[in-house]
């Protein structure tokens, strides 16, 4: 047993999310954190939404709320969409907490005492129209890498490189739209990540032969460009303030940290706020603090879209490595290409695309959760069309597992009754399927190891069409017929995939799991995994063994549900 640190990127606190974010960061984490659940590893996975910063203030004004306000009621949001998703975070915190405070403030003076702060003045965006500085994303303007017209100060959407309000070419108020900006000097501390350039490219070093080459190139990519010092405190009211004991002159003008600075922080402050819930049992510490020593250190798992890699692969491990105490750092950088809405860009500021909250308005978790994993943008971007959605339903979900159970279930209660039937012996067709099975579940959670999602469900698939193929070969409905033991026998092999199917499709499709599960009244099932050996016997359901029929577990979708997709959400862009 080992255990297992996870985080997904935490999802910005300014709005609900659309799929292209679910299936680049929570989604996956959370298959790969029941996967491992299952498998009876120690996991914490840990998640939270991302306060501070900018957008939050801009959301908050246009709702007419205060800042906390907002944040708390779009928490409690976007919590209940994850719910519905049926995301298993351990916990899922809020990066505006006192324990993220507490330990930002605690990295500053840290990294300040080891000569990695310094104080400098700046010369920073003004709007003279909003009377006030304008940071990061309140400037947009023109990338002066690739041209694309609507950069924001603090990156660049489209080339993804790292911005400075003052790159921007053609700048203009988030606020206001004024082009009437002028540059005035104002006092910020700086991280001096080039002190730090040496000791972060040693650590990728050390550490990339094992990540994917998505992350591996971003890193490389970045550190290649330099690393250079950054300014990590804002003029804004809301976010972590400097503390007044180390710079009380900045305090006292309500300096806060950068978003960026403590965001990845509330890794480990969410960590705490699960702990603090319950102190008696739970040690925070454990998971981040000298979790590289000692019998069964941790191993700790990033999700994350290409856009986040920098911050993750090279911004955040050089603040942990200029602390100077042994925090724990990421192991296996997990990143992902996009998934596109008909090959366009999927947008919340502008609106394209499905949202997760309207994803579960029209489909069950387990619809979307399936696609999503089995279309990862991994190697590449890849592709949400309504088409490919319903295409991908019918046939694997409601055809190849929904109908296999169905059929297998309804067919048996007709003709043996309310238990599964007794009688015949195994012959060659059960020995090959117990091969083929016990085959498949390898591949399958040798994928899930890898975190090749799409390949895992690709191999979870091909587990489900392994029984079709049984039953089609055996022919049950014309075996009864002639010799009614052998009927019974398939029958019974096929209800033991079923179980089969239930206890390893979980990390993908969990209500429907639980639903072919309860199908069955073992007297004792108890089963997280199925062994090599139960994959090849296919005997964990005995005969004898009362079960129910569980109602449709995937509906067929038709060209009319098509068609009302499209016209809700639009089809082809343009
Ligand atoms: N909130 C993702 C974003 O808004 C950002 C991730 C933070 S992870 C520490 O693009
Ligand atoms: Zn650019």
């Amino acid at each position: 047993m080992a255990r297992h640190l996870i985080t997904s990127a935490l999802p910005y606190i300014n709005g609900i999310k659309h799929l292209g974010n679910m299936v680049g960061s929570m989604l996956p984490a959370d298959v790969y954190a029941r996967y491992l659940r299952q498998r009876e590893h120690d996991v914490l996975y840990i998640c939270a939404t991302d306060e501070h910063g900018t957008p939050a203030e801009l959301a908050a004004k246009e709702q007419g709320l205060p800042v906390d306000a907002f944040c708390a009621q779009a928490h409690d949001a976007q919590k209940a969409v994850y719910d519905g998703f049926a995301l298993a975070f351990d916990y899922f915190g809020r990066s505006s907490s006192a324990e993220n405070r507490d330990i930002t403030q605690h990295f500053a003076r840290r990294l300040n005492e080891n000569g990695f702060i310094e104080e400098r003045a700046i010369r920073q965006v003004y709007s003279p129209t909003d009377g006030r500085f304008l940071p990061d994303r309140y400037v947009e303007g023109t990338c002066p890498h690739c041209g694309y017209d609507k950069a924001r100060g603090d990156q660049c959407e489209n080339c993804t490189r790292v911005l400075d309000p003052t790159d921007l070419i053609n700048p203009r108020s988030a606020i206001s739209g004024s082009t009437d900006l002028e540059v005035r000097e104002t006092k910020h501390l700086f991280l001096l990540q080039s002190k730090l350039q040496h000791e972060v490219e040693e650590w990728v070093a050390r550490h990339e032969a094992h990540w994917p080459q998505l992350a591996s190139s971003i890193a490389r990519k970045w550190l290649t460009e330099g690393l250079h010092d950054r300014a990590i405190t804002r003029d804004l009211d809301w976010g972590v303030p400097v503390p007044a004991d180390t710079w009380p002159e900045l305090a006292a003008e309500g300096k806060v940290f950068y978003v960026w600075f403590d965001a990845p922080i509330e890794y480990i402050g969410a960590t705490k706020e699960w702990a603090d819930q319950d102190p008696d049992s739970r040690d925070w510490k454990s998971w981040w603090y000298d979790a590289d020593s000692g019998e069964n250190p941790v191993r700790y798992t990033q999700f994350m879209a290409k856009d986040n890699v920098p911050f993750h692969t090279v911004m955040f491990p050089a603040t942990e490595l200029g602390v100077r105490e042994p925090w724990k750092k990421v192991d296996y950088v997990k990143a992902f290409n996009w998934l596109t809405y008909y090959g366009g860009k999927f947008s919340t500021s502008q609106k394209r695309g499905v949202f997760t909250d309207q994803a579960l308005d029209i489909l069950p978790a387990d619809y979307w959760r399936y696609f999503l994993i089995a279309n990862a943008p991994e190697s590449d971007d890849s592709s949400f069309t309504w088409e490919h959605f319903t295409a991908t339903v019918n046939k694997d979900l409601a055809d190849t597992l929904g109908n296999f159970v169905n059929r297998v279930l309804s067919f048996s209660r007709k003709r043996f009754g309310d238990d599964v039937p007794e009688g015949g012996v195994p012959g060659e067709a059960e020995a090959k399927l117990g091969e083929q099975i016990a085959e498949l579940l390898a591949e399958y959670e040798a994928q899930m190891e890898a975190l090749q999602f799409r390949k895992a469900a690709a191999a979870l698939r091909a587990l489900w069409s392994a029984g079709n193929s049984y039953l089609e070969e055996k022919a049950p409905w014309l075996e009864i017929k002639t010799d009614k033991d052998g009927a019974a026998l398939t029958l019974r092999t096929a209800m033991n995939l079923i179980h089969l199917y239930a206890v390893v499709s979980e990390p993908l499709i969990p209500s429907s799991s639980a639903a072919m599960r309860q199908a069955f009244a073992l007297a004792d099932d108890t089963a997280t995994w199925v062994t090599p050996e139960e994959a090849r016997a296919l005997t964990s359901v005995p005969a004898g063994t009362p079960f129910t029929v569980p109602p449709v577990l995937f509906a067929k979708l038709t060209d009319e549900d098509l068609a009302t997709y499209k016209e809700r959400f639009g089809g082809a862009p343009e």
